[in-house]
């Protein structure tokens, strides 16, 4: 297949390739592309080393489909030229995910309702994926009224500049590219993505939207703070689940256990839960902490962490195109 990765120089895009190269996705062509900047650079994907072309150049090349992460200005303007080509785009950035007429997915979940007209296929922002592939066996099972989540975010959910800031800042650096108001090293900011009217930033929002549409139940309530953190490996969350019935624990750990792509890490007596160090370069949602909330009926706390380059964007991207080339559906 040939396989366009827009925004092949970022660090999203980097990950694309790695995850790309490591499933053995069957690519008969790369296609890597980026800014007018990077042009005649050079990417190395399967230890071949690979020119980077501008969009326009990629679309006459007539890959089968485009693995897009450049934000989602250049998505908005350019997914749509791809499409008209015939190209099936699976898009990163948060352009198209609440578009009614656009699918986000989740492949664990919802890509069954995949079909070869979906010409741009939105992937999830990175701290719903990792909460939305924990709740969904218990969803099926117990059924969520209410979550309420609070994210810890590698700076790496920035970009590349975000993850400059941090090292610079701990090498003692005063002149530098800013990206955050506020040190990151040494720091917490309560704040991703813009703020919005109603207080909320961006970044919650998506959670509270992106949940009820991959998991297709208006019903379920989130509601979200999401945090930054001075760490690189993965976005943590502490997740607390109302549900209307009741649960057993030994339960609960045996579905999340056989959930495809979540790992239980949950012995605490010999200090075994999940952490960013841990979940990094991994493609699996890591869960742990898992006790029931004792101030409430049906109601549970868990610790969740993924790699948010990974399964948070790349994995899960490259996961949308395999169930494509699966199904035929590209
Ligand atoms: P470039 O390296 O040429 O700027 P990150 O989020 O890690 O900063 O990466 C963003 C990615 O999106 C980079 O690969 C960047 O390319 C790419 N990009 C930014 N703007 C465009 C554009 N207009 N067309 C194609 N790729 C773009
Ligand atoms: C962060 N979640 O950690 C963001 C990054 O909507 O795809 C991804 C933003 C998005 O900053």
């Amino acid at each position: 297949m040939k396989v366009a990765v827009v925004g092949a120089t970022g660090l999203v895009g980097g990950e694309i390739l790695k995850v790309l190269a490591e499933r053995n996705f069957p690519v008969s062509e790369l296609i890597p592309v980026a800014s007018e900047r990077s042009i005649g650079k050079k990417v190395s994907f399967k230890g071949k080393e690979y020119e980077v072309v501008g969009f326009d150049t990629a679309i006459a090349m007539k890959p089968d489909v485009a693995i897009f992460s450049a934000g989602g200005g250049t998505s908005l303007t350019i997914a749509p030229k791809f499409a008209e080509a015939g190209i099936t785009v699976v898009d990163n950035s948060s352009a198209w995910r609440m578009d009614p007429s656009k699918k986000l997915v989740v492949p664990e979940i919802n890509a069954s309702t995949l079909t070869p007209e979906d010409k741009i296929i939105a992937n999830p922002n990175c701290s719903t994926i990792q909460m939305v592939v924990v709740m969904n066996p218990l969803h099926k099972k117990y059924k969520i009224k209410r979550v309420v989540v609070s994210t810890y975010q590698s700076v790496t959910g920035t970009g590349k500049a975000a993850v400059d800031q941090l090292f610079n800042e701990r090498a003692g650096k005063t002149e530098y590219d800013k990206v955050y108001p506020h040190k990151i090293d040494l720091n917490v900011l309560p704040h991703i993505d813009v703020f919005l009217d109603n207080g909320y930033t961006k970044e919650e929002m998506k959670m509270v939207n992106e949940t009820k549409k991959i998991m297709m139940d208006d019903s379920i309530q989130v509601t979200a703070t999401t945090v930054r953190i001075p760490t690189i490996g993965g976005h943590s969350e502490s997740v607390n689940i109302e549900f209307e019935n009741d649960f057993d624990l030994d339960e609960v750990r045996s579905l999340l256990a056989q959930e495809e792509g979540v790992i239980v890490q949950d012995d605490p007596k010999n200090f075994l839960y999940p952490m960013p160090i841990t979940a990094h370069g991994k493609d699996e949602v890591f869960v742990g902490r898992i006790r029931r909330d004792e101030t409430q009926p049906n109601t549970l706390n868990l610790w969740i962490v993924a790699d948010n380059l990974r399964k948070g964007a790349a994995t899960n991207a490259v996961q949308i195109a395999e169930y494509l080339a699966k199904h035929q559906l590209i």
